[in-house]
């Protein structure tokens, strides 16, 4: 396979969110987000857990830069608390709030650290919520105020932003699926909540442009390759409706500026838009969606293979046996990195690219932890192994990728699942918070360090001929 070709200045980073890590719910005048109050419902998380200290990083920060500085990553994707900054959703600017993340972006910098900031990693404001959160128009000025807030403090320091996290999880889980906050029941506002989303985005791009001069804003979408499980018409019919709603319903409008026709049509077909059809697109908001990014983030987990169900409805299936699948019920399938980035790359052609997530949750050995030294997590270390090197083929085929960042830098709450999913690089013991390096995070480290990818074979290092 021989030498990677990563290009200079390639971010190599670790990722989280806030609602994920930080704890501190109730602390420095935070308010209530919405995934607070869902998990405070019995049934709604799995395993019972919540979000309210999590990995306690709100007051350990120093400890994980220092994770951080150890893995010798160069950037660090985390994402702002949206009730931090704003308790209420409107009006108030929480300072306390933002001086938190003043001092971990100075305490990155100050570790060579670059920080990569996600505004929306889906803890909305409850007060929001109350007046209808993400179905209401009036969310779209709410998140551009947001913006405008948290980019005045820091736009002078951070060089990379992002909108929205995976808009497809908020609208379809959230509020069409109900299996995420805030738990609503409604394909047809799924697709609302989807718009406003969108719009938001190309508003806040327009805040951030002005309020951090020359820094890159973008959005990240979760984006799967599609693919049917026969040939069958029906199949390949269900895998094209699956891409529709999956995967271009977001792509089409952010860089066409338009919802996918046969997408839409679907959607009717389905009885999800009644007679008034896309009544929430209003003139100029497919333009300010389409404004122009500086990158497109990329969170890739697996592939989507897809039959036909009784009604026709795309039903996604699992290719592999249940051994193979990641303790999240998912097929690693590294070509699929690849796969997708070269399809956006000849569809969509954004500026640039960043692989903003890709893990896998995989348990630990039941003493691991106490044992001394690194907690050996194999498969999740050939699970990186195997996508960086996917990444790196899709280098090699023209793609313009920027950046990788390994999902996640530790165990966190992996939201209804709550926290016995665990992703992390590093172990976290929940009830004394110490974290403990799991190999994966040597192996990443070392990689970083190397800047290559070594050939499958042992390497055999021959003297050079004077
Ligand atoms: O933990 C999540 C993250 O918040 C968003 N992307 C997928 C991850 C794993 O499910």
């Amino acid at each position: 396979m021989g030498v990677a070709a990563f290009p200079a200045g390639f971010l190599w980073g670790v990722a989280t969110s806030a609602q994920q890590i930080e704890g501190a719910v109730a602390e420095g005048g935070r308010g209530e987000s919405i995934w607070d109050r869902y998990a405070s419902v019995p049934g709604n998380i799995k395993d019972g857990s919540d979000p309210s200290v999590a990995c306690d990083h709100f007051h350990r920060w120093r400890e994980d830069v220092e994770l951080m500085r150890e893995l010798g990553v160069n950037a660090y994707r985390f994402s702002i608390a949206w009730p931090r900054v704003l308790p209420s959703g409107v009006g108030r600017v929480n300072a306390g709030g933002l001086d938190f993340y003043d001092a971990l972006v100075d305490g990155l910098l100050a570790a060579g650290i670059s920080p990569f900031v996600t505004l929306n990693h889906w803890d909305v404001p409850q007060a929001l919520q109350d007046h209808g959160g993400w179905t209401s128009r009036a969310a779209v000025d709410a998140f551009t105020a947001y913006a405008d807030a948290v980019s005045r403090r820091l736009g002078d320091r951070v060089r990379h932003w992002v909108t929205h996290n995976e808009p497809w999880c908020v609208a379809h889980l959230g509020y069409e699926r109900g299996a995420h906050a805030p738990g609503h029941r409604s394909p047809g506002g799924a697709l609302r909540v989807a718009h406003h989303l969108l719009l938001s985005h190309g508003r806040a791009v327009e805040v951030l442009r002005r309020n951090a001069p020359g820094a890159e804003a973008g959005i990240v979408l979760l984006l799967s390759p599609v693919e049917a499980a026969t040939d069958s018409p029906a199949d390949r019919d269900a895998a094209r409706e699956f891409d529709g709603e999956f995967n271009r319903w977001y792509l089409d409008p952010l860089f066409g500026g338009a919802y996918p026709a046969d997408a839409v049509a679907d959607r009717v077909r389905r009885g999800h838009l009644d007679g008034a059809g896309l009544d929430f697109v209003f003139p100029g908001d497919m333009a300010c969606i389409a404004t122009p990014t500086d990158f497109l983030g990329v969170n890739y987990y697996s592939r989507a293979v897809v039959r036909a169900g009784p009604d026709g409805r795309p039903l996604q299936i699992r290719p592999v046996p249940d051994d193979q699948l990641t303790d999240m019920g998912w097929e690693a399938h590294p070509r699929g990195l690849r796969d997708i980035l070269v399809r956006v790359r000849d569809e969509y052609a954004p500026a640039a690219i960043h692989v903003t997530e890709n893990g896998a949750a995989f348990g630990d050995p039941p003493a691991a932890p106490a044992a001394p030294g690194p907690i050996a997590d194999p498969r999740r270390v050939e699970f990186l192994r195997a996508h960086l090197e996917a990444a790196r083929d899709a280098i090699a085929e023209g793609v313009p990728l920027r950046g990788y960042f390994a999902w996640s830098l530790m165990d966190n709450f992996e939201w209804g699942e709550g926290v016995a999913r665990r992703f992390g690089l590093h172990h976290v013991d929940y009830a004394t918070q110490q974290r403990t390096a799991r190999a994966s995070a040597h192996w990443y480290r070392d990689f970083i360090a190397r800047g290559a990818i070594e050939d499958d074979a042992p390497q055999h290092h021959t003297r050079r001929r004077p």
